[in-house]
């Protein structure tokens, strides 16, 4: 409390002097009061010499996490088409984590050369071909009643429609799902209030497990579908045996969100091809963007996934491609899935923290519309509904819609905060949108302030935007142009992150931090204390895959190698600094089977091990056993050694790899 006292002072004298250097050069510094002599003119010169303005200053103490201090908050941001996920820090906006996902990471030696997480990633190959590559979008941390719980964060891979489950006790990837039926997907991952399932729309609407079928038949054979993953929260894995998707039309579908509270049981989806636009530039047909834009109208897609899963329980859904689907027709049968129009091109669907409405952003509409789910169910108990080309009731758009406030140019998403106020990022105009929710009463709804952002922010996010009790303090706006605002790196730019400061009655952008990593999709924020990490693994000997100790751990003083026939298996012990044994013989031909357990205890005593022109590269966490596997089909002799400058004499943590003609 003193140093806030004491920080807001230095502040307020900083922000008079600068007022006053303004007008009148001349004017005295004024006296410091109870602050020790020297530094508030101190800070002031380097102020000065650096060309800083009072707001940089506020912005700059708003911000400045000391050496030794640590975040409040954590953010979980997608690394787009780098196919990783990244952690960043709040309020300093620091890089703490690039975790390791759908692309192969050398530090963390994340599906390299015959690893085990290399197998996580092998489960993510599509039709037997290897796939190294991603493009995360959304991730969602897992819920507890509707509240971030800190134990696992879910991403999708928007280019070969799969999911990714991270365990947030390790920060690494466990899990990796590939949807039979979908080639790519995007309305994903959002989880159900309690994380029963992670759920995943599709995007780009092809036949079912993408088979052949001419683009003229799109109508017949085209389908989107709602994927919901079952979580086992226990194993803290996918459940892909109870898991299952609704099938629903080619429209396109886009993102999606699951109810809560008073929705709890109903998520919600947007679509933005109700044309059903096949494409065709090159044969004279209008281009997608044109011909998918056609309409004023798209459809919200508002799905009862609780009556889906009794559905399925039940025996009704067909199973395609090993997956179970309940097909359309079912689905409107046992009232399952409906529709409401939507303005043009809607891209967000955000459901309020207290469960009751959900805005929708037309791309191409400066408004966004606020359904209300008492609303929506009034209308389907009333059968106010005409039915689509598909027969499935779209609801009556007057009958569901609740408010509408104009915003401005390109609105996206929608994150709200504590005080009844939600955000709503701006493409077109490179602005957040503040405005007030307006409760029951329409009228009430307004927009209260846009403060600029650089530039064409993309997704917004709020601190624990998406649980039912967001804590508002900041928001993030993730831009897609950064432009003129870092020192030139090439044609290609990072992307530009920026904190902003929700706290008071106006906006205020705090910090640019460069994303030179990816491109930031969505990102969830969640309150630093919530997770609870391990320091080291809980016994030494632990495969952090299983997340149970090894069947291969190596005490010290049981290192040894065992041949059986060209088979040769290595157990390995590391430690500061050496690692046993030194010397590894083998003869071409053979395959080896390499265990290393790292016997430290101590935390943040982890080292590295690569073995040179064999593509392996391992990090062992204090307690971790790794294990990979090698053809050794070239005779020569070879090094490794320890890739963590762990002591003094790390340079001598290495070895020999001998392998005789
Ligand atoms: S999308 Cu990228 S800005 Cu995949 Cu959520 Cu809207
Ligand atoms: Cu172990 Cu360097």
């Amino acid at each position: 409390m003193k140093r806030l006292v004491y920080l807001s002072l230095i502040l307020l004298l900083l922000a008079a002097t600068f007022a006053a250097c303004g007008r009148r050069r001349a004017e005295p510094t004024p006296e410091p009061v109870s602050v020790e002599a020297g530094l508030p003119t101190s800070a002031m010169e380097i102020a000065n010499a650096r060309g800083l303005t009072p707001e940089d200053i506020n912005a700059a103490l708003k911000t400045y996490v000391p050496s030794g201090k640590w975040d409040d908050y954590l953010m979980f941001t997608s690394g787009g088409h780098s196919g990783q996920l990244i952690v960043i820090g709040i309020p300093s906006m620091r890089i703490l984590k690039n975790i390791a996902v759908f692309t192969p990471e050398s530090w963390q030696g994340y599906g390299i050369g015959g690893s085990e997480s290399e197998a996580i990633l092998n489960a993510g190959n599509v039709r037997g071909r290897t796939i190294r590559y991603g493009d995360t979008h959304h991730p969602a941390l897992s819920e507890t009643g509707g509240d971030y719980d800190g134990q696992f964060v879910f991403i999708n891979d928007k280019a070969n429609a799969r999911i990714a489950v991270v365990d947030l006790r390790d920060f690494e990837t466990k899990q990796i799902v590939k949807d039979p039926n979908l080639i790519s997907n995007h309305g994903s991952t959002f989880v159900t209030p309690n994380t029963e399932y992670v759920v995943q729309g599709s995007q780009y609407a092809t036949p079912l497990g993408w088979e052949y079928a001419p683009i003229e038949e799109y109508k017949e054979k085209y389908r989107g579908l709602i994927t919901l993953w079952k979580f086992d929260r226990e194993k803290g894995r996918i459940d892909v045996e109870n898991s299952f998707s609704i099938e629903v039309p080619p429209y396109w579908q886009d993102l999606c969100d699951a109810g809560k509270l008073e929705s709890e049981g109903w998520a919600f989806c947007n679509s933005f091809n109700s044309e059903m636009a096949t494409g065709g530039i090159e044969e004279g047909n209008p281009p997608f963007e044109a011909g998918a834009s056609q309409r004023d109208t798209d459809y919200l897609h508002i799905f009862n996934w609780r009556k889906a899963a009794e559905v399925v329980a039940a025996g009704k859904a067909e199973v395609i491609n090993g997956m179970q689907v309940i097909r359309m027709p079912t689905a409107v049968e046992e009232g399952i899935l409906y529709l409401a129009p939507e303005p043009k091109s809607p891209h967000g669907a955000d459901v309020t923290p207290d469960g009751k409405y959900i805005v929708v952003s037309g791309k191409l509409d400066p408004h966004v519309t606020v359904y209300s789910f008492a609303k929506i169910q009034q209308a389907i108990a009333d059968q106010n509904w005409e039915l689509d080309e598909f027969g499935i009731p779209v609801l009556d758009y007057d009958a569901v819609r609740h408010a509408q406030v104009e915003l401005g140019l390109g609105p996206l998403h929608t994150v709200y905060d504590d005080k009844g106020f939600a955000y709503t990022s701006l493409f077109l105009d490179s602005a957040v949108a503040k405005w007030k929710l307006g409760g029951e009463d329409p009228e009430a709804y307004q927009l209260v302030e846009k403060l600029p952002v650089q530039y064409n922010i993309g997704h917004i996010t709020a601190a624990e935007g998406d649980t039912v009790s967001p804590d508002g303090l900041y928001v993030v706006a993730l831009n897609k142009w950064a432009v003129d605002r870092f020192a030139p790196v090439g044609p290609l730019l990072p992307q530009n992150e920026q904190l902003i400061d929700i706290s008071g009655d106006a906006m205020k952008v705090i910090y640019d931090m460069p994303m030179g990593i990816g491109e930031p999709h969505y990102a969830q924020i969640i309150k630093a204390d919530k997770i609870q990490a391990w320091n080291t693994y809980p016994e030494v000997g632990w495969d952090p895959v299983a997340q149970a100790p090894s069947e291969f751990a190596t005490k010290p003083g049981e290192e040894r190698i065992e041949r059986n026939g060209n088979q040769v298996e290595v157990f390995m012990t590391a430690v500061r600094s050496h690692f046993t044994p030194e010397r590894v013989m083998v003869k071409k031909g053979d395959h080896v089977i390499w265990h290393i357990t790292n016997i430290e205890t101590a935390h943040d005593a982890t080292h590295g091990f690569q073995l040179g022109g064999h593509n392996v590269s391992l990090s062992l966490e204090p307690g971790e056993t790794a294990t990979f596997e090698l053809d050794v089909d070239q005779d020569g002799t070879f090094t490794f050694y320890c890739t963590e400058f762990c002591s003094a004499l790390h340079l001598e943590m290495a070895g020999y790899l001998l392998v005789e003609p």
